[in-house]
């Protein structure tokens, strides 16, 4: 199967990982219908929660705006909360071993880091400090990975002393991100030629999954942030990674709320417009490479979920396989084009409605309408 093709065995999924204790399942439970469980103890959680969580995306109400329908679906993306880290994991101190797994099994990670105070809630390591906690979490996987690295490169020592070719140009490449992993980086950020990638790609390393950042702080620094935070900032300075700011705590409380004006209201008084966990589910999708594109109509305007660079049968496959399978052509709009001209008539008589064939490349926010033939 070519690689961006994706079916529900292989959906992909985000890791959300961090020291124990920092609010990681306490932000998994205000965007997932799954409930893991919070708690004040260190290492009290001993298994991952995994949920299935909706992506949203206010394009979709704007496109109801031009197009009535009896319902709108989200998209959705996997999304796993991992038990929490501590120094010593690699070694299997607390339960960090076995979820060290847990996070190779995923394909991007969402960094929770303790950006609030607790009298109630003392820290693992005895103070709140969430650069220190961010180096602990990266050693533990830059250990685990440096293990990966060298049992590969004693297995290609012994082929190229057999002769293998190929070995000998793999073990260049190992023996690089050896020395990168062992001064404390992550294997994301070696540069290597795209061909280079290969002799690793089988290794699955943990610091090779990009990575965004979320700083947890409490319900005054929703909006603005705090000294953690610009700490976290500070250090992440140059690097090419997404930073967002969540009061977990608060977010949960208004996650529970059951109406939506009620959700608003306290949102506002927050400080903010729209849930910062929204933004991180955003920002994870994007993490995986995924993109939407839509299909609007009077029975549901919905979102789908797609790979970057799908052609158009492989999207519409992403619907049903027989439109995968009979697909004859695609009819496209931009979502920019049908907001500004407001109907499918409209953008046809402006020539902005697109007869694509088997080739196109999808691309995020594109109205397909797929003519099939089975
Ligand atoms: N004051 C405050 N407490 C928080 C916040 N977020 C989480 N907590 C509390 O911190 C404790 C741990 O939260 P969890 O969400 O269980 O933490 P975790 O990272 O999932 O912990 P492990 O799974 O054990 O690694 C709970 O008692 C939460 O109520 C926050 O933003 N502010
Ligand atoms: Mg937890």
């Amino acid at each position: 199967m070519p690689d961006n093709v994706i079916s529900s065995e292989m959906a992909l999924q985000c890791g959300i990982i961090g020291i124990t204790n920092v609010g990681k399942t306490t932000i998994f439970n205000c965007i997932s219908n799954t409930r893991g469980e919070t708690n004040a103890f260190a290492f009290s959680a001993t298994k991952s929660n995994i949920g299935i969580v909706q992506v949203p995306d206010p394009r979709l109400y704007e496109l109801e705006k031009h197009q009535e329908t009896e319902k709108i679906v989200h998209t959705t993306v996997e999304i796993v909360d991992i038990p929490g880290l501590a120094r010593g994991s690699n070694k299997g101190e607390g339960v960090g071993n076995r979820f060290l797994g847990d996070i190779r099994n995923t394909d991007a990670l969402i960094h929770v880091l303790r950006c609030f105070d607790s009298e109630s809630l003392p820290h693992i390591d005895g103070s709140v400090n969430p650069v220190r906690d961010l180096e602990t979490v990266d050693l533990e996987l830059q250990v685990k990975d440096l293990e990966s690295v060298e049992k590969k490169i004693e297995r290609l020592h012994r082929a190229a002393k057999a002769g293998d070719k190929e070995a000998v140009r793999g073990l260049e490449v190992l023996e690089k991100y050896k020395e990168h992993i062992e001064g404390f980086n992550n294997a994301r950020t070696l540069q290597v030629k795209d061909d280079e990638k290969k002799y690793i790609d089988d290794l699955f390393l943990l610091t090779m999954k990009p990575v965004i950042y979320v700083c947890n702080v409490d319900g005054k620094s929703a909006a603005s942030g705090n000294s953690y935070v610009e700490k976290v900032k500070e250090f992440l300075k140059g690097k090419d990674t997404e930073i967002l700011v969540i009061a977990g705590a608060v977010e949960a409380e208004i996650a529970e709320l059951e109406s939506a004006e009620d959700r608003m209201a306290f949102l506002a008084d927050a400080g903010l417009k729209e849930p910062g966990v929204d933004k991180m589910v955003r920002a994870a999708f994007r993490l995986l490479n995924l993109q939407t594109f839509f299909t609007v109509g009077p029975k549901e305007i919905r979102a789908w979920t797609m790979k970057k660079g799908m052609t158009a049968p492989q999207a519409a496959g992403v619907i049903h396989s027989d439109l995968e399978r009979g697909f004859i052509r695609a009819e496209v709009m931009k979502y920019n084009d049908f907001m500004t001209l407001g109907s499918e008539h409209a953008c046809k008589e402006a020539g902005k409605l697109y007869i694509e064939g088997k080739n196109y490349i999808v691309e995020d926010g594109d109205i397909l309408h797929i003519r099939f033939n089975v």
